[in-house]
């Protein structure tokens, strides 16, 4: 596949690949630690699930140790400034939620929004990838996969209850999403990831979910409009 012509191009070492890395390496390390934060957090507001959370919440500090390694494979140094700022603002529509005690939009933000960001993004940066960070990459994943069924699962089980939660929680933040694709587009293409390619993948992640969690196709089609008028 055309991947594979793609990677054999990449030049790792090159001031513009390292320099594009800096900023990606920031967004996933910042976003494992604030993963971890989330999933910590999240174990507070849901007792009955908490040695579970807890657990998911150690899986995301391993992330982050891996991913710095990465940098550090690649002599790159992560910029974390411009990762806390790439996060802020579901960061602070999170950490709103959770003060209120809206366990519906922490999980719609953290299992199912990021994860499926997280899962995107790892699926179509693993092909590309340098030989250690893919390694580590494909450990990852299989992870991310285990946090969005969480997600899935507890809303499933809470649907009736939790949708019109989930209704205006994805139309608070599905935008959010899209302009953060916008913003590390150029990135991500010196990396050789496609933004198409990470816009389907993320699509198809969050529909799946929306469907495993019970809305309706027609239901899918609406909430996902959201994201559209960014
Ligand atoms: O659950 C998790 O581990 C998620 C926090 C990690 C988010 C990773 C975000 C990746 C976006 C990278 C964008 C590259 C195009
Ligand atoms: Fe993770
Ligand atoms: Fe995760
Ligand atoms: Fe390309």
């Amino acid at each position: 596949m055309q991947q594979i012509t793609e990677q054999s191009e990449i030049n790792f070492q090159s001031e513009q690949y390292k320099d594009a890395y800096s900023r990606i390496n920031g967004i996933v390390i910042e976003g494992e630690q604030e993963a971890y934060d989330n999933y910590i957090q999240l174990a507070q507001l849901l007792p009955d699930s908490k040695d579970e959370l807890i657990r998911l919440s150690k899986m995301e500090n391993r992330h982050k140790k891996g991913f710095e390694a990465c940098g550090r494979n690649l002599q790159v140094e992560p910029d974390l400034e411009f990762a806390k700022d790439f996060f802020s603002e579901l960061h602070g529509n999170f950490q709103t939620a959770a003060a209120a005690g809206n366990v519906v939009t922490c999980l719609l933000i953290q299992s199912l929004i990021i994860e499926c960001f997280a899962i995107a993004a790892y699926n179509i940066y693993i092909p590309v990838a340098d030989d250690f960070a893919r390694k580590i990459t494909e450990g990852v994943v299989k992870d991310e996969y285990s946090h969005l069924n969480f997600g899935e699962e507890w809303l499933k089980a809470n649907f009736a209850e939790s949708k019109a939660e989930l209704e205006a929680a994805n139309r608070q933040n599905l935008p959010i999403v899209w302009k953060m694709l916008n913003r590390v587009a150029d990135d991500a293409e010196v990396l050789a990831m496609e933004k198409d390619a990470l816009v389907e993948d993320f699509m198809i992640q969050y529909g799946e979910a929306l469907s495993n969690i019970g809305f309706s196709t027609r239901d899918i089609m609406r909430l996902s409009a959201y994201g559209l008028k960014a």
